[in-house]
């Protein structure tokens, strides 16, 4: 049956799981599937609202961007004017859907197992903000995600869902399915701006945000998957039962990812509050006969957390009250196996092969970052040797920090303050033997 269930549905219960509730089911990514479990509902409600309406109502749910920084969305869907003048810019929506960040793995599986929540969501999405054109810019590499993904926005075209007049309402939206080349810095807004205008991807100056000026100068949403995936169940559902889960200033539901040394690692949505101790529980807990190091709790960007943080709310406040931003909850687990500085080395790496190259203090800064990590990592060191390679390492991360054009820079720095400020003698113990208390033999294909 690929019609939508006409009887009133049953109230869904204001509990996880949301978002994940049917990945497990055969043929899940199919549109007869979607409709199965009130899909497109979202969108009837939406059409019969004002643009304005569901702004407002979005606004007062309290969503907030699950991309990282957590601006509130409602409020980001505001600043694009509201106006009816036919001579005035178009606006456009853009889906994020560029994930990259080490760690990061929840928005493509997200697009493999319900490609349709994104999709009817961004309809949804583009209707508010008054846009005839939707975008979503997909990391080049997942060929798979591309398919699917194309394939549900074509079975959204023939089922009358997006395209002109859509369902008899009188409102257009296209949306299109971009694939990106595969470059970390074109996840972060405007350089993804700039790469979908056809130009190289690099981080443009804001002020202006897109909400301003945006793509091709035009005033612009930029949402991450899972923002937008989540807005068709607020409008099915309403603002009280998403009110219900979550904390009062971090409502709803969300994806964690646990990777690394953990039983079962994989995608866990959760109340947003949950802390890294009851997700462990519920992922089979550290692997067998051992404990746990260090862990990030929103990628690697985002500072190193140890067995001190177990109890920290992994919502925007209590994260953001621990030193660090919830970032795209990307939980990385590290037993006492793992070398630090090992670890910092590989991700300082990836943050100097990524870095676009457009400012100087990111372009020259990571790559001096790896030089010092190298030596220190080489075990060739002696240790007053190793002291003067961490003051240099720490006056070449003061200048890449809050000195660097975009994030990228800010975020390289994370990983190492962070590491040096838990477990500085671990760097130290490299000196003459390149590895520290947990082992980590001298690999030379790390150099
Ligand atoms: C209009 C204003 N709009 C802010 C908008 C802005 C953006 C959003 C948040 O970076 C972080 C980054 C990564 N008028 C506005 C305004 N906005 N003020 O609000 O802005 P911002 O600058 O706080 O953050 P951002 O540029 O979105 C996101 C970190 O998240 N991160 C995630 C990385 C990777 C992924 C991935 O692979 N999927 O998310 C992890 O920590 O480092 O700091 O839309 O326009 N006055
Ligand atoms: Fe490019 Fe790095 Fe500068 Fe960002 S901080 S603009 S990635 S060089």
């Amino acid at each position: 049956d690929s019609s939508e269930a006409t009887a009133e549905p049953e109230p869904e219960p204001a509990e996880v799981p949301v978002l994940t509730r049917h990945w497990g089911e055969p043929q899940s990514w199919t549109l007869p599937n979607y409709l199965r479990h009130n899909g497109y509902r979202g969108l009837r409600t939406a059409l019969g609202m004002a643009p304005d309406e569901v702004i407002e109502l979005v606004k007062a749910s309290g969503l907030r961007g699950r991309g990282g920084a957590g601006f509130p969305v409602g409020m980001k869907w505001s600043f694009i004017p509201q106006s009816d003048d036919p001579h005035a810019p178009p606006h456009y929506l853009v889906v994020n859907a560029d994930e990259s960040e080490p760690g990061t793995c929840k928005d493509m599986p997200l697009m493999l197992a319900d490609p349709h929540s994104l999709v009817e969501g961004a309809i949804i999405a583009a209707y508010a903000i008054r846009a005839r054109h939707a975008f979503i810019y997909l990391r080049g590499e997942v060929v798979g995600v591309l398919q699917r993904l194309r394939a549900a926005v074509d079975e959204a075209y023939a089922a009358g869902y997006l395209g002109e007049n859509i369902l008899g309402s009188g409102v257009d939206v296209e949306l299109l399915v971009h694939a990106g080349a595969g470059a970390y810095i074109c996840g972060e807004e405007t350089a993804l701006l700039d790469s979908l205008e056809g130009r190289r991807g690099q981080p443009r100056l804001r002020p202006p945000f897109p909400a301003v000026a945006g793509l091709y100068a035009s005033p612009t949403v930029v949402n991450n998957v899972e923002s937008i995936a989540s807005v068709p169940a607020i409008l099915r559902n309403g603002i009280d039962w998403f009110r219900a889960m979550g904390t009062e200033k971090s409502p709803g539901f969300t994806l964690y990812s646990l990777s690394g040394h953990v039983r079962n690692p994989g995608q866990y949505e959760a109340p947003l509050g949950i802390t890294l101790r009851e997700l462990l529980t519920r992922a089979g807990g550290v692997r067998p006969g051992h404990t746990l190091k260090f862990w990030t709790p929103g990628g690697s960007s985002t500072p190193m957390f140890t067995a001190g943080h177990l109890d920290v709310p992994l919502d925007y406040e209590g994260v953001g009250a621990a030193g660090s931003m919830l970032g795209t909850k990307a939980l990385q687990i590290f037993d006492e196996t793992t070398c630090v500085v090992r670890a910092v080395l590989r991700w300082t790496r990836f943050y100097a092969h990524e870095s676009c190259g457009k400012c100087t203090p990111c372009r020259e800064g990571t790559y001096w970052l790896v030089q010092q990590l190298r030596r220190i990592e080489s075990g060739q060191l002696t240790e007053p040797e190793i002291v003067a390679a961490l003051d240099v390492l720490a006056d070449v991360t003061d200048g890449v920090v809050g000195k660097s054009f975009c994030a990228l820079g800010d975020g390289a720095g994370s990983p190492i303050t962070s590491s040096l400020a838990h477990f500085r003698d671990e760097y130290l113990a490299h000196a003459r033997t390149g590895h520290g208390p947990g082992g980590c033999p001298l690999d030379p294909a790390a150099a």
